[in-house]
């Protein structure tokens, strides 16, 4: 390498760093504009629930103030309530929070006190034989609801999220296994040299890695995953897995996070024979907050849940199951692997860009870089900034004193992908049996009222040498080489709209 092209390497990094300092302002800005946007929008808001609940009450008070004439002194008593409500709910639209705050404890105050006095107006009135007898009492004001908000806007909907510092966990338990993420955001090199800035979740094992840190629940188990955003709110949404609400980690049905928030959830344990059970499989979790460009960025990491080990289906030693009552593979070789790509003028975005209606591109995605994720998972390389990234794999030769070799797939792509199965001539090879599909096992339902086996134990195992699927879409299969040697794993990515192949990857399988 020349000191000329070393110095022009110079250059740039000073100028990236630059445009990187830049961006920040940048956004730090738009993040400001933003949150005033939604301050005023929640002032309009809570003014306009306010201005509603002074007429209703207004119109609740007239009847009672109408039966009033035959009555005592107590009928101004009513009156004044009203009329003191109005001078503070024609002072609400302009004010602040705190200012709409002290109006609303004062609208409150004088609809108690509206309450109270036509109560004790109509009580007085009764006994006395003069006073109209078919007055009705009057009902206690009934609590405003509020959080009720109809989006005006697609832009209203995606920017209008519901941000909390530091939500609480509900009903927590006791954790058989916690987590805990960092955020981080910086530069990474990919394994073709290109360098990205990358944002992503990182551990103490996996320092500022990419993808985030892998994870292997067990079903049954009580799992806790704290996170703690920076630079703006992410969430972490478990793709696949069904928790409630608020630990789903999306934020159109909860809450985005700014400070942190431990997500709880316990997978269902599966039962033999039986397709309503089990949460056993490959998944991966994702930050769901400007989702296309947050998991583009890097905002995702592979989770794997095992299954309960049932008496009926003991597993040997080196070997686990894939699910409760599915077939045992070899814990030594097993893998997984990542489709991705890069689009690098997305790399350039912030965290917000797009959210208040601005055409910021992301509707355009044209990967320029194209990458394949993962590895063995008992080997993934931990420390500071590792990209991992799949070189080779290894499979058990069919028929072998050992357990097949289990290959977990999750397309982190936007684009479509083709896995092939070749041998070194390229001619494919029917390997890979596919025992489930997004944490879902293949069973034979065929037989109602029946145990729905799977496929494999029910006599129609699922063998090909190839597999199409499409984002956020996940694979199990088993490896069986026919014989000793060398084959290949290709993968394809088309344009989802023409299907033309844009990238390729191979990578070889050494079958012993
Ligand atoms: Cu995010």
């Amino acid at each position: 390498m020349s000191i000329f092209s070393r110095d022009r390497r110079s250059i740039r990094a000073i100028e990236r760093a630059q445009e990187r300092a830049q961006r920040r302002r940048q956004e730090e800005e738009r993040r400001r504009a933003a949150a005033e946007r939604k301050r005023q929008a929640d002032a309009r808001r809570r003014a306009e629930a306010e201005r509603r609940r002074v007429e209703r009450q207004r119109a609740r008070s007239k009847p009672s103030a109408s039966a009033k004439p035959g009555a005592s002194a107590k009928p101004s008593a009513t009156a004044k309530p009203s009329a003191s409500a109005k001078p503070s709910a024609s002072a609400k639209p302009s004010a602040s929070s705190s200012a709409s705050a002290s109006a609303s404890a004062s609208a409150t105050a004088s609809a108690t006190a509206t309450a109270t006095a036509s109560a004790s107006a109509s009580a007085s009135a009764s006994p006395s034989a003069t006073a109209e007898p078919t007055e009705q009492p009057v009902p206690a004001p009934v609590p405003e609801p509020t959080l009720h908000h109809r989006f005006q806007s697609q832009v209203d909907f995606s920017s209008e999220q519901l941000e909390v510092e530091n939500p609480v966990t509900e009903f927590p338990q006791v954790p058989a296994f916690a987590v805990d993420f960092e955020f981080h955001s910086r530069d990474l090199v990919l394994d073709d040299g290109a360098e990205f800035e990358m944002w992503s979740f990182e551990d103490e094992q996996y320092e500022r890695g990419f993808p985030g840190p892998t994870l292997r629940v067990q079903e049954g188990k009580v799992f806790h995953a704290t996170v703690h955003p920076s630079k703006g709110p992410h969430t972490i949404h478990w793709h696949g897995m069904e928790p409630d609400p608020r630990n789903d980690g999306v934020g159109h049905t909860s809450f985005e996070v700014d400070g942190q928030y431990t997500y709880q959830m316990q997978p269902e344990a599966g039962r033999p024979g039986d397709p309503n059970y089990g949460a056993a499989g490959t998944y991966f979790y994702h930050c769901h907050v400007n989702t296309p460009l947050h998991v583009q960025m890097g905002m995702f990491g592979p989770l794997v849940i095992d299954p309960v080990v049932h008496p009926d289906y003991p597993v040997t030693p080196g070997a686990r199951r894939a699910f409760v009552d599915g077939p045992e593979y070899d814990i030594d070789t097993e893998a997984l692997f990542a489709p991705y790509c890069v689009d690098p003028r997305w790399h350039e975005m912030n965290h917000a860009d797009g959210l208040s209606g601005e055409d910021a591109g992301l509707n355009r995605f044209e990967p320029r870089h194209f990458y394949l994720l993962g590895g063995e998972l008992a080997r993934r390389p931990a420390g500071r900034e590792r990209v991992w990234s799949l070189s080779v794999l290894r499979a058990n030769v069919a028929g072998g004193a050992r357990k097949p070799t289990l290959l977990r797939t999750v397309n982190a792509n936007y684009l479509p992908n083709i896995v092939t199965f070749t041998d070194a001539a390229g001619v494919e090879v029917p390997m890979a049996e596919l025992i489930s599909h997004d944490g879902r096992p293949f069973r034979d339902t065929s037989v109602p009222g029946a145990p729905a086996l799977s496929c494999r134990d029910s006599g129609y195992p699922l063998t090909t040498s190839r597999l199409a699927y499409g984002a956020a879409e996940r694979y199990d299969m088993l490896l069986h080489p026919p014989a000793p040697g060398r084959y290949f794993l290709r993968v394809d990515w088309e344009d989802w709209i023409t299907g033309a192949v844009v990238g390729t990857r191979i990578i070889p399988i050494d079958a012993t």
